[in-house]
C-alpha cells in the first residue's frame, strides 16, 4: 500500500473522491465560537452541525476555536494542530453502512494549562460570540447536598485568588467577561452542551456564584448581560478505537490520528437566547424552542439513565458493551420495564413526542451492532452522572409512591462495583471517577453497615434516611453480595417474586 496520506489542509485535495471533506474556504473563517472540552462528543455534535452550516451557506464568522484546560487535553491539542484541526467523523449505521466526512469547522486550538492568557484573550476577543462547553456533569462543581457552588473544591479556591491563571472554566469565563466589560464589549453567550438538566441555568448559577467571590459588581453584570441558553444534546459517540484509525487507513489510505465516531442519530434542542447572535444551526437540523425542559428531562431520564442502568448491571455481569447488554433479552426487558414502570410515570409529557416510540428507538439505537459503546465509557464518572440521570427518578417515585426496585438494584450493584472493582467473575473493572476513593471506602464498609455506601452525601443527599428506599436497597445489597450474578436479581425483579 502507498504511504497513507496524512490528514491536513494541504492534503485535502488528494483524498479519495468518496471521502467527503469541507469545500468551504477554511482560511476565511474567524472564530465566533470558543469551545471548551473537545472530545468525541463535541466533534460529533456541535462541530458537526457547524460544519454542515459552513458547507451549505456562505458564512465565515462561525469557525470554532477548541480549548482544553487540562494536561489530559494535550494529546488532542497536539494531534489536531498537526492535522490543521481537521478530523474525520465516522458515522456508523446499524445496517453496517459507514459514512465518513472530514470536518473543517474547528480552525484553532488552545491549551489553557500551557497558556491561560491565550484562552482568556480569545474568549474576550470581539469576534467571539459564543463560548460553548462540554465540561461533563462533574464540571459544574455543584454541591449536591445544597445545590450551590462547591467552594470546598481547592481548584475553585485557587481560581478565586489567581484570576489570571485559572484552572477551572469558571475562572476563565470570569476573567474573559471582566476583560470584555472593561473594554466596553458586549458579553458573549455561554452555551452548555452537557447532559445536565437546565444546563444553561446551572452554568449561570455556578458562574455567577464563582464571580461573586471575586467581584460582586462583575457578578451582577454577568447575571444581567450574559445569555445562557438551555439545551438538550444527543448523539451517541463511543470512544475512538484503534480499529477506527485502521479503517480509515485501509479504506481511504488516510492517516487520521484521532477520528471521531458516532451513530447516525443526532438531536439538538436549544432555547433561542443568544446575546450577540448565533449560527443558523436550525438550517443544519437543530431545533430552537421556547422551553427545552420536557426534551432534556426525557433524554436524561431515559437515554442517559438507561445507559447507566445497563452500564452498571452489565459491567458487574461481565458484559463489555451496551450492544451486548441489549442483545440479552433479560437486560432488554429490564431496561424497557425500568423505562415504563419507573422513569416514564414521573416524566412530564413532551408535546409532539410519542414516548413509546422514543423508548423503542432508544433500544434500537443502543443495539446498533456497528457501535461498540464500551460500558467503561458509560460508567466513567458515575458519581456525577447518577445524581442527574437516575436519582431524580428515584426521588420522584419515593414522593409519589411509585416503583423503586429497578433503580435500587442498580445502586446496590454500583456499590458492589465500587467495593470490588471487579465483575462477578473477579475480572477487574476500571474505575475512573473523581470520587473513586470515597466510593471505594464507603462501599467497602458495606460488610459492617449495609447502608454505608449511601453515606456519600455528594451523590445520594439524604437517601439514607428514606426508609422505603433503604428497605428495598438493603434487600438488593444482600442479594448482590449473596451472588453478584445480577441477572438472577434482574430476573426476580422483572418476573417476580420481587414486588412491587
Ligand atoms: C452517556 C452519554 O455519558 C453517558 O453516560 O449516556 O454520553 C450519551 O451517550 C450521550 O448523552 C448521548 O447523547
Amino acid at each position: 500500500m502507498n504511504n497513507p496520506i496524512k490528514l491536513n489542509q494541504d492534503n485535502l485535495s488528494q483524498l479519495p473522491p468518496d471521502l467527503a471533506r469541507p469545500t468551504y474556504d477554511r482560511s476565511r473563517l474567524t472564530t465566533g465560537i470558543v469551545h471548551v472540552g473537545v472530545g468525541g462528543f463535541h466533534r460529533a455534535h456541535e462541530a458537526f452541525y457547524t460544519d454542515l452550516l459552513l458547507q451549505s451557506e456562505d458564512v465565515t464568522q462561525w469557525g470554532i476555536c477548541g480549548v482544553g484546560l487540562r494536561e489530559a487535553d494535550r494529546r488532542m491539542a497536539t494531534i489536531l494542530k498537526e492535522q490543521d484541526y481537521l478530523y474525520t467523523l465516522i458515522v456508523k449505521h446499524p445496517d453496517g453502512n459507514v459514512e465518513t466526512k472530514v470536518i473543517g469547522s474547528i480552525v484553532d486550538f488552545l491549551l489553557g494549562c500551557d497558556d491561560p492568557a491565550s484562552v482568556i484573550d480569545r474568549m474576550a476577543d470581539p469576534a467571539t460570540k459564543i463560548v460553548s462547553l462540554t465540561i461533563t456533569e462533574g464540571g459544574y462543581n455543584v454541591d449536591v447536598e445544597t445545590g450551590e457552588f462547591d467552594i470546598s473544591n481547592p481548584d475553585a479556591q485557587y481560581d478565586v485568588e489567581n484570576p489570571s491563571t485559572p484552572r477551572l472554566v469558571f475562572g476563565y469565563l470570569t476573567a474573559a467577561l471582566k476583560k470584555r466589560r472593561e473594554a466596553g464589549l458586549p458579553a458573549f453567550t455561554v452555551q452548555s452542551c452537557d447532559n445536565v438538566q437546565h444546563n444553561g441555568n446551572l452554568i449561570r448559577k455556578m458562574l455567577v456564584a464563582f464571580a461573586r467571590l471575586q467581584d460582586a459588581d462583575l457578578a451582577e453584570w454577568i447575571d444581567k448581560e450574559v445569555c445562557f441558553p438551555n439545551a438538550m444534546v444527543d448523539r451517541i459517540a463511543p470512544v475512538t478505537s484503534e480499529s477506527d484509525i485502521e479503517y480509515l487507513r485501509t479504506e481511504f489510505n488516510l492517516d487520521d490520528q484521532w477520528p471521531a465516531v458516532c451513530e447516525p442519530f443526532h438531536q439538538w434542542v436549544i432555547e433561542d437566547s443568544f446575546c450577540v447572535g448565533r449560527p443558523d444551526w436550525q438550517n443544519s437540523g437543530a431545533q430552537f424552542v421556547d422551553d427545552v425542559k420536557p426534551y432534556e428531562e426525557m433524554k436524561l431520564r431515559l437515554l442517559n439513565a438507561g445507559h447507566s442502568v445497563l452500564g452498571i448491571l452489565g459491567s458487574v455481569f461481565g458484559y463489555q458493551t451496551i450492544g451486548e447488554c441489549v442483545h440479552d433479552e433479560l437486560f432488554r426487558e429490564y431496561l424497557r420495564k425500568f423505562f415504563d414502570i419507573e422513569a416514564t410515570p414521573v416524566l412530564d409529557a413532551v408535546e409532539g413526542i410519542d414516548l413509546d416510540a422514543y423508548k423503542a428507538t432508544l433500544i434500537e439505537r443502543f443495539g446498533n451492532p456497528s457501535i461498540r459503546d464500551n460500558l467503561a465509557r458509560i460508567c466513567l464518572e458515575s458519581s456525577s452522572k447518577l445524581p442527574v440521570f437516575l436519582i431524580p427518578t428515584l426521588r420522584k417515585n419515593l414522593a409519589s409512591g411509585g416503583s423503586i426496585r429497578y433503580a435500587a438494584l442498580v445502586i446496590a450493584a454500583w456499590c458492589y462495583y465500587s467495593d470490588k472493582h471487579a465483575d462477578r467473575h473477579g475480572q477487574p473493572l476500571e474505575v475512573a471517577d473523581a470520587l473513586k476513593d470515597e466510593l471505594h471506602e464507603a462501599a467497602k464498609a458495606t460488610s459492617k453497615d449495609r447502608l454505608s455506601f449511601l453515606n456519600i452525601k455528594q451523590v445520594f443527599g439524604d437517601l439514607a434516611s428514606e426508609s422505603r428506599f433503604t428497605k428495598v436497597y438493603v434487600e438488593m445489597i444482600d442479594r448482590v453480595y449473596g451472588t453478584p450474578d445480577v441477572r438472577e436479581h434482574m430476573q426476580a425483579i422483572v418476573h417476580g417474586p420481587i414486588t412491587p
